[in-house]
């Protein structure tokens, strides 16, 4: 069976990152996979989050992906620390993941950056609960952006390690789903640095809510170069910024990079501006509008994410009860 499990943090405005790396996949996947989301508020606090916020943003996020297209009648839809198995499995693939491992991964060193010594010990060790929440359910697929690559790794090892140590091949080595031609959107302000919900300025990245009036403007001052825009691939070399314009631009419209050069190669950025802003504009902002309604019942939100973990939690607590057996746990 291919089943697909993946998740989102919940710690602020969800990006065009997010819905062109992660989101709009999940929607699509759904009619091929049993699909498993998550609004990851566990890995959410591995930096502090203000309470009230935290739960208002996984509201939000669920309202982001409803009105995506998520279905939450086929797919199962939840946040998670309502299911007690991740952190359950989390602990012990906290035994299983080796130092070594957890010290190679790029985004704890981005994330704690020179303050390495005050980071949380939640996020060092995050890798481990996403293994946890992946295998949790011995999910075969997991669509993810490019940045999540190495923990994807890390989840293959500690399932290999697992299986290897017990010697039972319990655990299925999971396969990465990176698709379509903006698999890692960059800031609109700095083409080297990943569109990111935490960067001060809320002129690098397009929010999925921002307004008509918001997204035409930020693309307007996006940073390109002087020249024209690049008219081949082998031209993107040495231009972040027009390489991840054109990406997004196709991405949106689900054609490949090399036909959205082919169509404005050689022209100039305000063009190409103008009729991404418009695309990015009918893509959303029909989304943004689903959200606000969404938003207004709570109760209703609240219930699907409550509902959503029970079958999750079903579907968790038996492999969670075989491997404590495995373990060698009493649990009869
Ligand atoms: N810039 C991006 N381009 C493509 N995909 C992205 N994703 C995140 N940023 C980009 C994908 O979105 C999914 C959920 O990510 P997340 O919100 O859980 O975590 P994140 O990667 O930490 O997102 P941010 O925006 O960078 O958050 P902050 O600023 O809080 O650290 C994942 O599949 C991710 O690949």
């Amino acid at each position: 069976m291919k089943r697909i499990f993946s998740g989102i943090q919940p710690t602020g405005n969800l990006h065009l990152g997010n819905y062109l790396g992660a989101v709009k996949n999940w929607v699509k996947l759904q009619s091929t996979y049993e699909c498993i989301y998550c609004i990851v508020d566990m890995h959410a606090i591995t930096t502090f989050q203000d309470p009230k916020k935290l739960t208002q943003n996984i509201r939000d996020a669920a309202a982001i992906l409803i009105a995506s297209g998520i279905n939450i009648n086929s797919s199962i839809l939840f946040n998670q620390s309502r299911v007690p198995m991740h952190a359950e499995l989390a602990w012990i693939f906290n035994c299983i993941a080796k130092i070594g491992w957890l010290n190679r991964m790029t985004q704890f060193k981005d994330k704690a950056g020179k303050n390495r010594e005050k980071a949380s010990a939640g996020l060092y060790i995050y890798p481990n609960l996403m293994a946890a929440d992946i295998l949790s359910y011995k999910a075969t697929h997991v669509p993810v952006g490019d940045d999540q690559k190495q923990h994807l790794e890390l989840t293959r090892d500690i399932a290999i390690s697992f299986n290897d140590s017990y010697g039972i091949k319990y655990f299925p080595v999971v396969e990465p789903l990176i698709i379509g031609e903006a698999t890692r959107v960059m800031s609109l302000r700095d083409g080297s640095k990943k569109m990111s919900k935490s960067d001060n300025s809320d002129f690098t990245r397009i929010n999925i809510t921002d307004s008509k009036d918001v997204i035409a403007s930020k693309i307007k001052k996006a940073k390109t170069d002087s020249l024209p825009v690049p008219e081949s691939i082998t031209a993107l070399s040495g231009r972040l910024e027009a390489k991840n314009l054109l990406g997004i631009f196709a991405a949106l419209k689900e054609v490949s990079l090399e036909k959205i050069i082919k169509d404005y190669g050689g022209g100039t950025f305000s063009v190409l501006k103008e009729d991404l802003a418009e695309c990015i504009i009918s893509e959303l902002v029909p989304v943004s509008s689903e959200i606000k309604n969404l938003q207004n019942n709570r109760e209703y939100l609240d219930k699907i994410l409550k509902d959503g973990a029970t079958k999750a939690e079903e579907i968790s607590k038996p492999i969670i009860k075989e491997v404590k057996e495995i373990v060698g746990f009493l649990v009869a």
